[in-house]
């Protein structure tokens, strides 16, 4: 076919595709027109086609003159959309103008993110920093660094998820307190927040990815009472003045000694309910005086810094406030069970 003949060609096809527009009633139509001939195997895309058959040096002109129809289809159809929808948008027969809009779907803050929000204001009115770190984290900072030695269970291939030799999911967010204290001298005093990784059988209060916020406070003369201090603080503000706090002892590679801290069962005030499992208390976080093995990991000197640090899953606490009882709908995106939070 000669280039004027594909001109003629492409020109024809536009005029009767514009045509076809003017008569579209709907947005649907307009689109299927749009398809039939700009699209793929539209008929004016099979045209361009063509103008590889040309002979060279027709081909640059042909090719310009084709493309500038095809353009100019398009703006044509597009003006035809515009056309419909300020159509569709006029008063007329059957639209009533003062119906109430549609009430675009609004979305919320995820449960897990607004209890996150509200503890790290409580831990930055205690005075810590909030840092982040990788969640792809090297062995030496989830582990080595945090005192947790080689044939530690926790380092184990069913524990963990190992991307490659020595590349571990974090397991918690200790790894950035350890980051920070490499490049920052004493004191210290920062929280972590964020996801976590472990190995586990997923059921009702275990999830593979999970929620932590890690603090420490490393300085001169740091005590376990200003540990006690400290974490009761954290407990009245986030669960209400009321709130009774005790320590267990407990045990964990990078704290000496280690605790776990309880507070009265916000569902029973301690009568013992189904929430706290009946024991009218409830665990909410661990903690301890950081271990010397890890000062000394980032060359602080034990003899002359000491410090407490600390452990929370923030989906417990999340299902604690909420009185959520499993942890899976927290990631199962179930709109019904967002749409209350
Ligand atoms: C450094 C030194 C010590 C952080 C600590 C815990 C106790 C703890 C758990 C809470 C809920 C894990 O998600 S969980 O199951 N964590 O109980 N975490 S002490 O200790 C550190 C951290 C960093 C440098």
């Amino acid at each position: 076919m000669s280039s004027e003949r594909l001109r003629a060609k492409a020109e024809e096809i536009a005029s009767r595709a514009g045509r076809e527009a003017d008569s579209c009633a709907s947005a649907q139509e307009l689109d299927a027109l749009r398809v039939r001939y700009l699209g793929r195997k539209g008929e004016l895309t099979a045209l361009l086609r063509e103008v590889g058959t040309l002979a060279p040096e027709a081909r640059r002109a042909a090719g310009d003159a084709l493309n500038r129809v095809k353009e100019e289809l398009a703006a044509r159809l597009t003006v035809a959309a515009s056309a419909l929808a300020e159509e569709r948008a006029a008063p007329g027969p059957g639209r009533d103008l003062t119906l109430p809009g549609r009430r675009p779907p609004v979305g919320r803050v995820h449960p897990l993110t607004q209890t996150t929000l509200e503890l790290l204001d409580v831990f930055r009115h205690l005075g810590f920093a909030v840092h982040e770190g990788p969640e792809v984290e090297l062995e030496y900072y989830n582990f080595e660094a945090l005192n947790t030695p080689a044939w530690h269970p926790s380092r184990d291939e069913q524990d963990s998820f190992y991307l490659a030799p020595g590349v571990v999911l974090r397991t918690h967010t200790s790894p950035v307190q350890i980051r920070v204290m490499e490049r920052q001298p004493p004191p210290v005093r920062m929280v972590a927040p964020g996801r976590c990784y472990r190995r586990d059988n997923p059921d009702a209060t275990h999830a593979v990815m999970f929620h932590q916020i890690e603090g420490l406070y490393v300085d001169r003369g740091v005590t376990f009472g200003d540990l006690r201090g400290t974490l009761e603080e954290f407990a009245r503000e986030t669960f209400g003045t009321a709130t009774r706090a005790r320590f267990r002892p407990s045990y964990f590679p990078f704290t000496e000694p280690s605790a776990e801290m309880d507070i009265l069962c916000v569902g029973c005030r301690g009568e013992g309910c189904r929430m706290c499992g009946h024991a009218g208390w409830l665990e909410v976080m661990g903690c301890g005086m950081v271990h010397p093995a890890v000062l000394r990991a980032v060359r602080y000197d034990p003899e002359e810094v000491s410090g407490f640090a600390f452990g929370l899953g923030i989906d417990r606490v999340t299902m604690l406030r909420y009185r959520i009882d499993d942890i899976r709908l927290l990631t199962e995106n179930d709109i019904l069970f967002l749409d209350q939070f």
